[in-house]
């Protein structure tokens, strides 16, 4: 696959000092395409190059537009605070035009400044990370609070709308373009038993009871630098979808990948169980840093952010299951099935222990 861009014409656009060494893919993310460029010289440096998803992300000017801001907005924040800017937060290099990313007629690419000595996790290792990693996203969310919204252009509308998404999904099923319906009857079945999940908080939205903010909207674990010296959460990362939404989709997105013993597209159900003990990991860390700015009834709400949001996913794998693998990056036949399982086998987890989570959130 990496074959087919020119990197080094794609890192000679970038105002970056040093000869090109190479570049290789790099993370596990499922929408833009990630590699590692390295550059040699006096000093060896290293940067992450990606080509946008431009099927996903169509207008990518005005979503660099809005990466800007929140990168600007995120700078001086931790320069006022007396942070690390470069490990901090997200840097986005400049083309030599002064551009936030380079066209070359076909593809988009951005680089961004390679934050070193710092890992994403896939899966919880150690639950001191994870609580790490809620502090993070808590501070995050707690920045983006004085965030003009105004200024955000809304790159994906309804991106969280569980209604829509299920919409997206009916037609989906009825559509059945590659002929995979019968063989997962079952699957969609489970889907519609539960379709009354849907409106949960889009309807409170709806009438105001739960507040639109300014949130990340994409908060797994994968998504914040874990300092590997001092444990801490440093930047978070995947800024594409930072528009409207609800705290309680950030917290519930962090429990969906976060609380599951295997990994998002494990095969194996019999390893993938909701984790409780680190769902209380997750609420102490994101609790602490939120502070006050929550309301109660977010408070209320986050549990079923966390089974909306995991109902949400399995249900967005199968549509593309449905669909033939279209939109999310998938490495192996039948990943997305895969993956739709480990959802759908979560929310079950997790509507049997909801009271328990519903008690933890209200605590105080
Ligand atoms: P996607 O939208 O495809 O998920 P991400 O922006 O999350 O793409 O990047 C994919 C992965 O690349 C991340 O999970 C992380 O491991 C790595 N990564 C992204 N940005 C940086 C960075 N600035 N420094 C170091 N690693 C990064
Ligand atoms: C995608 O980009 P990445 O891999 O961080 C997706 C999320 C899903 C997630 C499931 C823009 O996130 O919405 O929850 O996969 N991002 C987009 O792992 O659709
Ligand atoms: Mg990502």
């Amino acid at each position: 696959m990496s074959e087919k861009y020119d990197f080094r014409k794609i890192y000679s656009q970038f105002a970056i000092e040093g000869e090109f060494e190479d570049c290789v893919r790099y993370g596990e993310g499922h929408i833009n395409d990630t590699f590692k460029l390295t550059v040699g010289g006096a000093k060896v440096r290293h940067y992450i190059l990606q080509r946008i998803n431009n099927r996903l992300f169509t207008d990518v000017g005005r979503l660099m537009r809005n990466i800007e801001l929140v990168t600007d907005f995120c700078r001086r924040s931790v320069e006022k605070n007396g942070g690390d800017p470069l490990r901090d937060c997200l840097n986005i290099v400049r083309t030599k035009e002064g551009k936030s990313f380079y066209f070359d007629g076909e593809n988009y690419f951005r680089v961004y400044v390679f934050i070193e000595d710092a890992t994403t996790y896939q899966i919880v290792r150690d639950p001191r990370d994870f609580y790490e990693s809620a502090v993070a996203f808590g501070n995050f969310a707690n920045l983006l609070a004085d965030f003009d919204a105004s200024l955000l252009y809304e790159v994906l509308p309804d991106f969280h709308n569980t209604k829509v998404r299920y919409a997206n999904f009916i037609k989906a099923v009825e559509a059945d373009v590659c002929g995979r319906r019968a063989e997962v009857q079952k699957e969609i079945d489970w889907v519609v038993a539960h379709r009354d999940l849907c409106g949960n908080i889009v309807d409170k939205i709806a009438d105001g009871r739960i507040p639109l903010r300014v949130t990340h909207n994409d908060t797994k674990l994968n998504n914040v630098m874990i300092d590997n010296k001092t444990g801490k959460g440093i930047a978070v990362i995947d800024l594409d979808t930072v528009m409207p939404g609800s705290l309680c989709y950030d917290f519930g997105d962090s429990i969906r990948f976060g609380c599951n013993s295997a990994a998002e597209d494990e095969p194996d159900l019999s390893k993938v169980e909701f984790r409780f003990d680190l769902y209380e990991t997750y609420l102490r860390g994101y609790l602490s840093a939120v502070g006050k700015s929550i309301t109660d009834e977010e408070r209320k709400n986050l549990p079923m952010g966390a089974v909306l949001m995991t109902y949400e996913c399995g249900m967005r794998f199968l549509t593309d299951y449905l669909e033939g693998d279209v939109y999310f990056r998938t490495h192996r036949p039948g990943q997305n099935l895969d993956r739709a399982h480990t959802q759908f086998k979560l929310v079950d987890g997790m509507l049997a222990v909801y009271d328990k989570m519903l008690a933890a959130a209200l605590e105080k």
